[in-house]
């Protein structure tokens, strides 16, 4: 427990004290990987179905176990009857997969950390977990060690990585009533250590806690080891799911996943840390049918990012690549794309935190707030074109648009700032999206 240095006890009570590390609360941009066995048929189906799980491909194998037509059918028509789930392993080989080649992808999108999937609810290991011997990336398909390869590459760049981890397997004959106890002790609790002894990771994004109560998963004692005795211990940053009562409750930040889910306590504004994450598209792990009506465009993210952290939380934002190791093309340009326009807003971005305005909010519905010490920012998702007045200021030192050099008028008046937008041709506009006003002394 040294962020408060203290000790923690393995109990919420004294495990809730533990302030989330700020360095996770700046970077506030993130990049969520999703890969593994369910990259090779990178299939869900994109119409005729309701709510956000079915879209998810990387619950291939359950969908198969549950015998779900919009996937069996896909399944038996183009793999056979026959073609088992771990079958695919096989052809999961990464064989395009450098890992330098994603962490320079990641640094540029201007994301300050990395969260890739160690095991997901299949089972399947992207390290030689002793755990999980002949259903890992060594022992088959990659051949390769695929945590320790991205964490080189991405720590290298000078981001931080983390690692998400499945509580639940579908398939392991241990994860039931009867033997969950032996599950855990045996199976999970020691490939959770594992993989942060190994590892390092600054992130744990722990998953799939929905089925047991954290007490059967031993989660307290868990975390009490991370925050105690862990070699992460100082840095490390952990989310809300750890038992089925946990989440927006007890551990690190609270999740919200495609803004559906668990937002029970209003999680915005509500000034514990917390973070969205969602795919581009409409899946985490790869969906080779999603075409373009099915992404954000680049548009849509930045202005997802900028909601999202004005409203005091973080954005995770997933890509899958596919089985091969690489990241698809639409992909890496929407990353790319909002790595431009935070080098032009950025700090507006990292550091900041919500601004806490007292009064209505609805009055600037395309303009959204954050603060860095006395200065404010007003980020603009729609061109300034006619002068913004923004109540909730009684004083502002200068005011100036980000990535310009243009003068700025504005003036005070009661509580209320007016900015009268720069007349600037299309050419000269500093970035696309989202243009940041920032007022100094505020
Ligand atoms: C969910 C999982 O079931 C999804 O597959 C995904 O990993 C998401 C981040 O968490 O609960």
């Amino acid at each position: 427990g040294y962020v408060n240095g203290q000790t923690y006890q393995p109990d919420w009570s004294s495990l809730d004290k533990r302030e989330v590390p700020a360095w996770w609360s700046d970077a506030k941009f993130g990049i969520f990987v999703h890969w593994g066995v369910y990259s090779v048929p990178a299939f869900a189906p994109v119409s005729d179905v309701k709510g956000i799980y079915e879209k998810y491909s990387e619950h291939y194998e359950s969908r198969l176990l549950t015998k779900n037509p919009l996937f069996t059918s896909f399944h038996n028509r183009y793999f056979g009857e026959k073609t088992t789930y771990q079958d695919f392993a096989y052809q999961f080989k990464a064989e395009y997969f450098e890992p330098d080649k994603w962490a320079d992808l990641f640094a540029r999108s201007g994301a300050k950390y990395v969260v890739l999937t160690s095991k997901h609810h299949d089972g399947f290991c992207l390290w030689p977990s002793a755990e999980s011997s002949k259903w890992n990336s060594v022992d088959v398909g990659p051949h390769r060690d695929i945590i320790g390869d991205l964490t080189k590459s991405v720590t290298k760049k000078g981001l931080r990585m983390g690692l998400y981890y499945s509580l639940l397997e579908w398939t392991h004959p241990q994860y039931n009533e009867k033997s969950i106890k032996d599950y855990v002790g045996e199976h999970m609790l020691p490939q959770l250590k594992d993989v942060v002894v190994r590892y390092k990771p600054e992130v744990i994004f722990s998953d799939g806690e929905w089925d047991y109560q954290s007490s059967v998963f031993r989660s307290e004692e868990f975390l009490a080891w991370l925050y105690n005795d862990s070699p992460v211990k100082k840095t490390v940053v952990v989310n809300d799911r750890w038992g089925k009562e946990t989440r927006s409750t007890h551990g690190g930040y609270y999740t919200t996943e495609y803004d559906l889910v668990h937002d029970k306590a209003g999680i915005v504004g509500n000034h514990h840390p917390w973070e969205e994450s969602r795919g581009i598209g409409t899946s985490y792990g790869y969906n080779r049918f999603e075409t373009t009506e099915h992404y954000y465009t680049s548009k849509q993210l930045v202005d997802l990012l900028v909601e999202k952290v004005s409203g005091g939380g973080n954005l995770l934002l997933d890509v899958g690549p596919d089985a091969s190791g690489l990241i698809p093309v639409i992909m890496e340009e929407r990353l790319l794309d909002m790595g431009a326009w935070l080098k032009v807003n950025g700090e507006a971005i990292y550091n900041s935190s919500a601004w806490d305005r007292k009064g209505s909010k609805t009055e600037l519905p395309t303009v959204y707030f954050t603060r860095n010490g006395n200065t404010l920012y007003a980020i603009c998702t729609k061109w300034p074109d006619k002068p913004l007045k923004i109540p909730g200021i009684s004083k502002a030192g200068k005011v100036s648009m980000l990535g310009l050099t243009d003068a700025v008028r504005s003036s005070v008046s009661g509580d209320t700032l007016t900015i009268v937008p720069p007349a600037v041709l299309p050419d000269r506009v500093p970035c696309n999206y989202a243009w940041t006003f920032k007022i100094e002394n505020a």
